[in-house]
């Protein structure tokens, strides 16, 4: 249901998100404006890791303003917008403190808030607690320490796959599982195998068949590196676009403005779901159109050829 919650279910599950940038020294003020900027076009914003309650943005300082931008871009979108706060402490008891006083803070929107809590910080029991003490909020396991533990380069720790399905065990709704190879992060194509695994009651692993007997799925979070661009052959390899997906740079760096770069997410699914031709879409979508002159290194690898089609010169 927290995946429909952004966008009409006749345009799909997809939900366009950002992170908010840059990720340290924003202050209250310039964080809220930034969430408002980017809700004008899109859908959810989360916290990013180091964002929680930093001296520079206290988090009674800075709440009540998203509350309020929350509430402004509502009343001028007609949508609804979705915030995932980051409560991640370094105890439980903080933790849940600070879950508390955000329920509080967004009153009636509090069900369009998600916990983030880093279960690399604070570990599994930090995220069963949120999970036991919040049954019904949606939980935003954040996925850290990417490098040391998950990744294929690191010498010891478990792969993203064991990862993702630890997080469906531990009650997360929603977990990091990369990029699949489209992104920033090291991954591949392949790896679509654990979006499936963490949504589907029952899943082919990699050495197990996993029948999971109806226990609630976890969403896939898509980020790192990701923009417009990327994304139409990200779903094609997925198969679907019934993600989250937050893009910060891919946001914030778009030429016109955040919510011009929120648009541009929500034309790419678009432009995926419907079969067309990226380049022959961009023609008739400005928001996507620009996406190629804000990202244009990803331009010219996925389009060579897009500045005579698209008839953009420097
Ligand atoms: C992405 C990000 C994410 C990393 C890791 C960053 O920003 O916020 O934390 O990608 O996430 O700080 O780099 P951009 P994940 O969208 O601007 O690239 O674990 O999902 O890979
Ligand atoms: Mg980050």
């Amino acid at each position: 249901m927290w995946r429909m919650l952004g966008r009409p279910v006749e345009n799909g599950g997809y939900i366009a998100g950002t992170i908010i940038k840059p990720k340290l020294g924003l202050r209250p003020e310039p964080f809220a404006e930034a969430a408002y900027q980017f809700w004008l076009g899109g859908d959810f914003i989360k916290n990013d890791e180091p964002q929680g309650n930093q001296v520079f943005c206290p988090m009674k300082k800075v709440i009540p303003l998203v509350v309020d931008a929350m509430n402004r871009a509502q009343d001028e979108t007609g949508e609804t917008k979705l915030f995932s706060a980051n409560i991640t402490a370094d105890d439980h008891h903080e933790m849940c403190a600070r879950a508390d006083y955000i329920l509080e803070a967004f009153g009636e929107n509090a069900s369009q808030v998600a916990f983030l809590v880093d279960g690399y910080v604070g570990g599994p029991g930090m995220v069963t607690t949120a999970r036991r003490n919040y049954p019904g909020q949606y939980l935003h396991y954040h996925r850290a320490g990417h490098g040391a533990v998950t990744s294929p380069s690191s010498k010891r720790g478990y792969t993203a796959f064991v990862l993702a399905k630890m997080s469906r065990l531990q009650g997360a709704s929603g977990i990091h599982v990369g990029t699949m190879g489209y992104g920033k992060m090291e991954g591949d194509a392949s790896d679509k195998v654990i979006a499936y695994m963490i949504e589907r009651d029952e899943c082919q692993g990699p050495f197990y068949y996993q029948k999971w007997y109806g226990m609630k799925p976890t969403t896939p979070i898509i980020s790192g590196g990701m923009n417009a661009l990327r994304l139409p052959g990200f779903f094609e390899n997925l198969g679907h676009g019934n993600v989250i997906n937050t893009s910060g740079g891919g946001s914030y760096g778009h030429i016109d403005s955040p919510a011009a770069g929120a648009t541009s997410l929500r034309q790419a699914y678009d432009c995926w779901k419907s079969g067309a031709d990226p380049i022959e879409y961009a023609k008739e979508h400005k928001e996507f159109a620009r996406a190629f002159e804000s990202f244009e290194h990803d331009a010219d690898a996925l389009f060579p050829g897009w500045r005579d089609k698209l008839g953009v010169h420097k």
